[in-house]
């Protein structure tokens, strides 16, 4: 399993914001490197998928909806340590609480609409990878 590699989303709220690039900015001086990358949507069953870890919750339908709402750009991108250093970059889940300079503190208006996702763990980033690209599609 990789270790130093994690996965991405750039969420419907800032692609229609036109933050696309920004993110991605911000993401390679990080110092990541973009593994593999994809301008794409989510259909209501892979959202549903995608987070059926949070079916039981009450926030889960409106999360399908607000994912399915338009498109997204998913990545698998790399660096040292790259879950938690990844996690640090993006900031707290909601954005009131995300430190200063923050992807999600800059880009981010709600908990749910908060811009950007970021695997939680090597096991995560490895099965959400796989989610979206092909080994053709690696780089
Ligand atoms: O790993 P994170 O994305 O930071 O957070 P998470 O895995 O706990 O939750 C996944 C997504 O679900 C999160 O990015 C936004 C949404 N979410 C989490 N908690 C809430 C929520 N959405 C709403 N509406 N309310 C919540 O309390």
């Amino acid at each position: 399993m990789a270790t130093n590699r994690t996965f991405t989303m750039i969420k419907p709220d800032a692609v229609a914001n036109g933050h696309i690039g920004a993110i991605l900015d911000q993401i390679t001086k990080a110092g990541f490197k973009i593994i593999a990358l994809k301008y794409t949507s989510l259909s209501t069953q892979k959202a549903g998928e995608f987070y059926a870890v949070h079916s039981e919750r009450g926030f889960f339908n409106d999360l399908v909806g607000f994912m399915t709402s338009g498109p997204i750009v998913a990545a698998i991108l790399e660096k040292d340590n790259a879950v938690a250093d990844f996690r640090k970059l993006i900031g707290a889940t909601d954005p009131a609480k995300a430190e200063e300079g923050t992807i999600r503190q800059r880009f981010a208006k709600s908990i749910e609409a908060n811009a950007v996702h970021g695997s939680d763990s090597d096991e995560n980033a490895e099965i959400e990878g796989n989610f979206f690209f092909s080994a053709f599609e690696r780089f």
